[in-house]
């Protein structure tokens, strides 16, 4: 079986390290470990990465095209932004769910709209670094469909 992308966009690396009233104090490292002991309990695999970069985003999501069984994304705020990462996911064909830590809906106009959930096929926002797990729980639940 192919591996499960997990793929994290720019300033996630902070996470833990900063505005943990938004985002909580778990660090991606703990988000990354947590995400690896789930999937092997669900019997996948994980690739799980973080750029800063549009560009490195869009080159994994086309590695996950050949090598990637799904993707679970939290695409920050390129998520808001990026017509380059929808159409990416848009050549991918596999099962897709955004993750957005904080609840979007609740905070600034700007982050009500997303280019990812065009492609997604499911949307977890507002969960906490929680919402990575269901993610992946729902992911395995498609896969095995
Ligand atoms: O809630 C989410 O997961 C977001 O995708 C996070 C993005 C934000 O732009 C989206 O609107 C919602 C921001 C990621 C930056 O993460 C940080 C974590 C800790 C400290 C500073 C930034």
């Amino acid at each position: 079986m192919k591996p499960i992308f997990v793929l994290n966009g720019p300033n996630l690396n902070l996470l833990g390290k900063r505005e943990p009233e938004i985002y909580g104090a778990e660090t991606l490292a703990d988000v990354e470990r947590d995400c690896v002991a789930l999937a092997a309990e669900l019997g996948h695999s994980l690739r799980f990465l973080q750029s800063n970069w549009e560009g490195q985003i869009v080159d994994w999501v086309h590695e996950a095209r050949d090598e990637g069984a799904a993707i679970v994304i939290n695409p920050a705020a390129l998520t808001h932004t990026s017509v380059a990462v929808l159409d990416a996911l848009n050549a991918f064909d596999g099962p897709v769910i955004e993750v957005h830590i904080s609840n979007v809906h609740k905070r600034e106009a700007f982050r009500h709209h997303s280019y990812v959930s065009l492609r997604a096929d499911g949307v977890i926002a507002g969960l906490g670094t929680e919402g990575y797990r269901l993610a992946l729980r729902r992911v395995a639940t498609l896969l095995a469909g």
